[in-house]
């Protein structure tokens, strides 16, 4: 029943609405007062972590407001909405993007300075959301941003994990993982204790026929978990709009708390029970780009989407339309192929429970869901047993193979004659125990499938997903390239380059209309205008210096170049050929005079980036790195020429400082394997330059900023099979440089060269599936043009500048938009004020 206050009633509530802070003086008040009620602290004992939480509750109560008001205006329009499910979002820290999007970030740091202090030092105090492990999850955060800056009325749905990705120590040279326990207090989410879902796990199902002769199928019996909501508000830039993202949370179930086995005393076997309820949501899976069809992973995907689709079919019951209008209210995009077991449960739902006929229901939920893939990788396309499904989820077994049926058939009745072809595209594998194919039943299951860049939307029709452009047709496949929001990757990175572009520009519409910085152009021979662009390059890089002295206690000059490779360590995103590199440079600078010294190019090698705790290979290069730090940096023949740092646990804030930090920075995957990659956009939109392979986005970066603004080397992705064929046949032959780099490493100067064999041995004796050694050669020879280039600083800044001109294209405003106009058919919901 929905609780309503009756009108003559609502006088009081009007006079006394919250409405927030307007100003300095009001958010002074609004801290001071959550600092001393809120938090119980005085002006005595109120230290930074005070301040911000103080600070950080003031903007809720902000949010908030604009959240309230947003919701009553959308559910008052009723227009589509759409649901972006998710099993990552990668938010980083709030506050400072929530100051920037509602406009108070002035008053609030005038206001804390009144209050005796620094807004930096406040936002730092704040922990990062980690709810992800990389780009995928990234991307879902920037999304999330740019939909409520475009008014779309949207939702994320999620998982609340109580420990996001781990925390990374590097001891002795080695990753080490700290759970990251990161609710201790967290001001931004809002538990909704009245919006419980009973989620059922187990049990059987029971088939029965109804009077009419039709028959039915019930799910009974099993387990029942509860799903707690908590909401986080989502504040667009520069508008009332401030969106939901619904994140779910385990509980054991209300009704299941074994009163039973309490009273007959196992009240420890009871509280067990309770707990095994607590893991669904307990931990984020520290995997990316790999699946491992573990139970747990299945369960906090269908707990989620069961949830989900709950909530969402609740809400659209509300409106009281009939179900032929659920695809003009409702759209869900998949974030990969994490959540397709919504496709499943919402056609449960439809036919199960509300009673519709299987191709009723199944018109409506091909029109709903959409799909985004974000990998070719085999390693990473999700397969779940049959087995398995089969124990926890029976009904939505018998659902699968009935889809898959009716795929098939049609699919026999267009290709009568190709027996290989129904082998191949069933949802079904036929394996030993048998598989779904994910990937699969989300496309049989949506009516758009999209890539994340050009390439790589190509390389899915052509390669993984060509059978089903045989069927589909190739309309259904589509492409939309990835993006960043520029209000944290430029504004709030990059404050004082965001500042001159204003100034030049005449305004910050750029930050909403990313397009404009293409004025910049004009202003590439402005003296004082490049001066100053070369000034804060240098103050980000003395402030990234200052962050490494005091973390690693290795000191860098940083007027020379910065070269940043951050990002997960897979084989695949190739660390290795960069610290293959680096040792080059440092055999060659060890083979130099002191005269021939004095003249070569010194250089920064920076890295960083998490390792699965489970991927091997990936903490052997981590290892590899952080040995040859020790050695170069304590070098006296080398000195300041090269330096090489190991930036431990990065994450959404370090990215804010190191990407503004760095001249160069490295996007150099195996080409055809990485998808999109995102890190390249927030490297040039913060005024560095590029090397890359002709690999995800980069290709689409080169175009728009030009060829000559960007290092692209290696192999082509289309010569990438054909290379890979060649190693396994002949003893591929492995150029001059490189070998000496293996015989530095096996030769024990770097440590124990044992555990480093690995590394060598995968690129020369086991095929070289990464093709490190056919692309080292012009990677080496791109790194000695680059070291030119930097050379003419003058030449250099206006690459930048031309760079950061032309990179409109990759907001995620762009995506969003393209999303909403072919894929989702939404329409915005401006604040009234802004209609
Ligand atoms: C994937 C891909 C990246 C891509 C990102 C967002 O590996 O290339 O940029 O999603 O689409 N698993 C990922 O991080």
């Amino acid at each position: 029943v929905e609780a309503s206050i009756p009108e003559n009633q609502r006088e009081a509530w009007r006079k006394h609405s919250a409405h927030g802070f307007e100003n300095k003086d009001e958010f002074e008040k609004e801290a001071v007062r959550h600092i001393e009620t809120t938090l119980a602290r005085s002006l005595f004992n109120c230290d930074e972590l005070a301040a911000y939480s103080g600070t950080a509750l003031a903007f809720r109560d902000r949010l908030v407001i604009d959240w309230n008001r947003t919701q009553q205006r959308q559910t008052f329009a009723d227009q589509k909405r759409v649901y972006y499910l998710s099993l990552e979002f990668l938010m980083g820290r709030t506050l400072d993007n929530a100051m920037l999007n509602v406009g108070l970030k002035d008053a609030a740091k005038d206001g804390l300075t009144d209050l005796g202090f620094r807004i930096e030092d406040i936002i730092s105090q704040e922990h990062d959301a980690a709810l992800g492990n990389g780009g995928l999850g990234r991307l879902a955060a920037c999304f999330l941003d740019s939909m409520a800056t475009l008014n779309y009325p949207a939702w994320g749905y999620g998982l609340r994990y109580r420990y996001g990705i781990f925390k990374q120590e590097i001891m002795d040279g080695y990753q080490v993982e700290i759970p990251d326990y990161w609710l201790d207090f967290n001001p931004w989410e809002f538990p909704r204790h009245d919006i419980t879902v009973d989620i059922q796990f187990y049990g059987y199902v029971r088939k029965y026929q109804d009077d009419d002769g039709k028959s039915h199928a019930v799910w009974e019996g099993g387990e029942i978990v509860d799903a707690v909501a908590y909401d986080v508000p989502i504040p667009g830039y520069k508008t009332g709009t401030t969106n939901n993202l619904r994140l779910w949370s385990s509980k054991a179930s209300r009704g299941e708390f074994d009163f039973q086995k309490f009273n007959s005393g196992e009240y420890e076997s009871s509280v067990a029970d309770q707990q095994r309820a607590e893991t669904i949501s307990a931990v984020l899976y520290p995997n990316d780009n790999l699946e491992r069809g573990k139970e747990l992973r299945l369960k906090q995907q269908s707990f989620w989407c069961s949830a989900s689709i709950y909530d969402i079919v609740r809400r659209f019951k509300k409106s009281k339309r009939s179900w032929s209008e659920f695809t003009d209210q409702v759209a869900i995009q998949l974030n990969d192929t994490h959540p397709t077991l919504a496709i499943v449960e919402l056609q449960r739902v439809l036919v199960d429970i509300e009673g519709l006929d299987w191709e009723d229901a199944w018109k409506i939920v091909t029109g709903t869901f959409s799909y985004t893939n974000h990998t070719v990788l085999p390693e990473a396309l999700e397969k779940w047993s049959v087995p398995l499904i089969q124990n926890l989820l029976p009904r939505h077994l018998q659902i699968i193979y009935e889809i898959n049926l009716q795929f098939l058939q049609m699919v026999e009745r267009r290709f009568p004659q190709d027996r290989e072809m129904l082998r191949r595209v069933s949802i079904i594998e036929e394996s030993q125990p048998k598989m779904v194919r994910m990937a699969y039943l989300a496309i049989v299951g949506s009516h758009k499938v999209n890539g994340v860049a050009e390439l790589h939307s190509d390389l899915i029709k052509t390669t993984i997903f060509k059978d089903f452009v045989t069927i589909y047709g190739p309309d259904k496949f589509t492409n939309v390239t990835n993006g960043v929001t520029p209000r944290r990757w430029l504004n709030q990175a990059n404050p004082r380059l965001s500042e001159i572009i204003k100034a030049k520009l005449g305004g910050d519409e750029f930050l909403s209309d990313l397009n404009l910085l293409n004025q910049l152009e004009n202003f590439v021979d402005d003296k004082a205008f490049r001066k100053e662009w070369a000034e804060i390059k240098y103050a980000n890089k003395v402030r990234l210096a200052q962050f490494i002295m005091a973390q690693t206690g290795v000191s860098v000059n940083p007027k020379v170049m910065f070269d940043i490779q951050v990002k997960r360590i897979h084989e695949y995103k190739r660390q290795q050929l960069n610290i293959f590199g680096v040792i080059h440079r440092y055999l060659t600078i060890k083979n130099m005079t002191p005269e021939e010294r004095k003249t070569y190019y010194p250089k920064v090698s920076i890295f960083g980036g998490k390792s699965a705790p489970g991927y091997w290979m990936a903490k052997n290069i981590i290892h590899l790195v952080n040995s040859v730090a020790q050695v170069v940096n304590n070098d006296k023949d080398v000195g300041n020429l090269l330096k090489v740092v190991f930036i431990e646990d990065y994450n959404v804030s370090k990215a804010e400082m190191l990407f503004p930090a760095a001249d160069i920075s490295q996007h150099i995957s195996c080409a055809g394997m990485e998808a999109s990659g995102t890190s390249q956009i927030k490297g040039v939109l913060n005024a560095g330059l590029l090397i890359g392979t002709c690999d995800g986005a980069n290709i689409e970066v080169a175009r728009e900023i030009g060829e000559d603004n960007i290092f692209l080397f290696g192999t082509l992705a289309e010569d990438v099979e054909d290379l890979r064929h060649a190693h396994s046949y002949s003893q591929h032959s492995i150029d001059g440089d490189l070998l000496k780099v293996f015989d530095a490493i096996n030769s024990g100067i770097f440590g124990d060269r044992n555990s480093f064999s690995a590394i060598v041995s995968a690129v020369a004796d086991h095929g070289d599936y990464y093709l490190v050694s056919d692309d080292f050669n012009s990677y080496i020879k791109t790194q000695a043009l680059i070291d030119e280039a930097y050379k003419n600083q003058e030449d250099w800044i206006t690459k930048c500048i031309t760079s950061v001109a032309r990179m409109g294209f990759f907001t995620s405003d762009r995506c969003i938009q393209e999303y909403a106009e072919s894929i989702w058919n939404i329409e915005p919901l401006p604040p009234a004020s802004k209609a």
